[in-house]
């Protein structure tokens, strides 16, 4: 019976996406035995299951690929500004296709445990389909913002219509036409999806809990002129790219303060930000302080309040879609027609902040406020961002310790870089948590992380290391660092789930590292050229 064979290979990598597609080439490369397991049916990871009406990138297309190969990055042309989810897909199977890495990828297997085990210094793994393997490294790629958060609403199984999760959106057709549908949530997908449904469905009710600030997006087809230029510079493009300060190329224009401007001019620089469009216009093009500095970010933050009055033409709409957050604090988004849609007279807008959602019924939605009937209900609830994805799997490190039980009881999530965690040898994660990751072009970081950790291991089977494990000491001051430089933002002044408040009862403490793209990139690397420091390396146990 082969499932009962225990598979021995180099590495396990978790999950095919832009992580795991790109971990598998570069161990692969370097001669390492490697398996990729993905619980979905195809490669992409968010990008195969985010199909929702409207689901777009909002990182500039150029910018959200990969730069390991010139000739992947010159031969693959971006159609638009912003691409479609379907675009990014297909670029993702490109990849898998172009570096034959589908022969090393298991489709519909989900990893359901991975436990280490001190004596043989393995990890094993278990999947949903009942096979085990024997690795000596286990590489999580399973994203920030993959485990789907379903708020535990009363009734939910009553309901009689259909309901759908923007994260695993089905591959068939949904048709809207002649429906009355709901959406639970205005993060950066319900306000993708509300206005591309909004012209087909009979009547939307938004449900929103809090208002968001969203910008214009201003999408537009690509000049291939513009594209041609990009690949002819791209060993700077791609230079730029990795030591910038948000893992993008552009070179930051912003001035240093809100404050040292006049009214009229604060004015005219958002105004031309607004006009030209994309959250990256207002970071990259305005003011340096929006994010640290309370009264500068106000001065944004009402700009925008504004722009809301001006669209809106009702004027009670208008005031419940205005925010009060700082600026940015909340993940920025930007849009299509979003507060337009509000003037539709088949779209109206529930306050669930002020009426809260109380229970489903078999019919629809039922508020302190009444019911609302409906056909079909989208949750776009968002994620348990940073850990949730881990806490999925059953990982136990030294002494059956559990990964959830390290991070949840007591000390909670610490890390060293982002990459590792003290108590669980040969373990890396791509994107983990207090790593820059979600605050920053993730395909960059990335790229950062999966070149790092395969040179680690290079480094380990060539110096004839068995384990690699981050010491407690060096996590300590890491993870206080990353909490340092948060707390100098306004970041953590919000409720968001960059700090695991929109899930009940996850501890609340802010995950991502926002000391910048490029200095941290270079903080790795000395950490690597200094024999990883912080990480303890031994070479006692038996060799196999
Ligand atoms: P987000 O940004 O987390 O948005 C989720 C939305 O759902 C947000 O408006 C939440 O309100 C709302 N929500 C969550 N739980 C509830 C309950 N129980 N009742 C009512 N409303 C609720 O998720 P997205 O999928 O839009 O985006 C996630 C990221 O994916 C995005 O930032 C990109 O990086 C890609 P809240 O604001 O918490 O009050």
């Amino acid at each position: 019976n082969q499932k009962n064979e225990v598979m021995k290979i180099d590495a396990v990598v978790v999950g095919a996406g832009f992580s795991g597609l790109y971990m598998l080439y570069r161990l692969r490369e370097a001669g390492f035995r490697t398996r990729v397991f993905e619980a979905a049916d195809g490669v992409g990871g968010v990008w195969h299951k985010n199909r929702y009406p409207g689901a777009r990138c909002d990182n500039e297309s150029i910018d959200y690929n990969f730069t390991f190969s010139e000739e992947l990055f010159k031969e693959w042309n971006w159609s638009e500004k912003f691409s479609k989810q379907s675009e990014i897909l297909e670029y993702l199977n490109y990849v898998a296709d172009k570096f034959d890495l589908r022969r090393d990828i298991q489709l519909n297997t989900r990893i359901t445990a991975a436990h280490y085990d001190e004596q043989d210094n393995r990890w094993t793994i278990q999947t949903d389909e009942g096979s085990t393997l024997s690795a000596k490294y286990f590489i999580s790629g399973v994203g920030c913002l993959s485990a789907a958060n379903i708020p535990k609403f009363k009734g939910l199984e009553s309901f009689e219509g259909k309901w759908y999760h923007t994260g695993n959106w089905p591959k068939e057709n949904v048709s809207f036409k002649g429906k009355r549908v709901g959406v639970i949530g205005t993060g950066s997908t319900g306000i993708q999806v509300i206005p591309a449904i909004a012209p087909e469905v009979d009547h939307l009710t938004v449900f929103q809990r809090t208002p968001q600030y969203s910008v214009p997006s201003r999408n537009h087809a690509y000049d291939p002129e513009y594209l041609k230029q990009v690949k002819d510079n791209f060993s700077e493009f791609k230079r730029k790219r990795r030591y910038s300060f948000g893992g993008f190329p552009n070179d930051v224009e912003a001035r240093p303060s809100a404050l040292n401007d006049t009214p009229e001019e604060r004015e005219k620089l958002y105004e031309a930000a607004w006009q030209k469009g994309a959250v990256s216009s207002f970071f990259l093009e305005t003011y340096q302080d929006l994010t640290v500095n309370e009264e500068a970010n106000e001065t944004l933050s009402k700009f925008i309040r504004q722009k809301i009055k001006e669209i809106v033409h009702d004027p009670e709409v208008a005031e419940k879609l205005s925010p009060t957050y700082f600026y940015g604090t909340k993940r920025p988004i930007q849009d299509t027609n979003y507060y337009e849609t509000y003037n539709r007279e088949n779209v109206s807008l529930v306050d669930v902040k002020a009426n809260p959602i109380v229970e489903i019924t078999p019919k629809g939605i039922r508020t302190t406020d009444g019911e609302y009937e409906l056909d079909i209900i989208i949750f776009a609830t968002g994620y348990d961002a940073m850990t949730g994805s881990l806490f999925k799997i059953d990982i136990r490190g030294k002494d059956g310790l559990t990964l959830k039980e390290k991070w949840e009881n007591g000390e909670q999530t610490k890390t060293y870089l982002g990459i590792a965690t003290s108590g669980f040898p040969n373990m890396f994660m791509i994107t983990g948590p207090e790593s820059p990751s979600v605050l920053s072009n993730v395909p960059t970081s990335i790229e950062q992380h999966v070149e790092w950790i395969s040179d680690c291991i290079e480094y380990l089977q060539k110096n004839d290391i068995d384990t690699l494990e981050a010491k407690a000491e060096a996590e300590e001051e890491w993870s206080k660092h990353c909490r340092e430089v948060a707390e100098a933002t306004l970041f953590t002044k919000t409720e968001s789930w960059y700090i695991g408040a929109n899930v009940p009862g996850k501890p609340q403490r802010f995950l991502i590292y926002l000391g910048g793209v490029g200095p941290y990139r270079e903080k790795c690397s000395d950490v690597a050229s200094k024999g990883y420091e912080g990480f303890l390396l031994q070479s006692t146990l038996k060799k196999v």
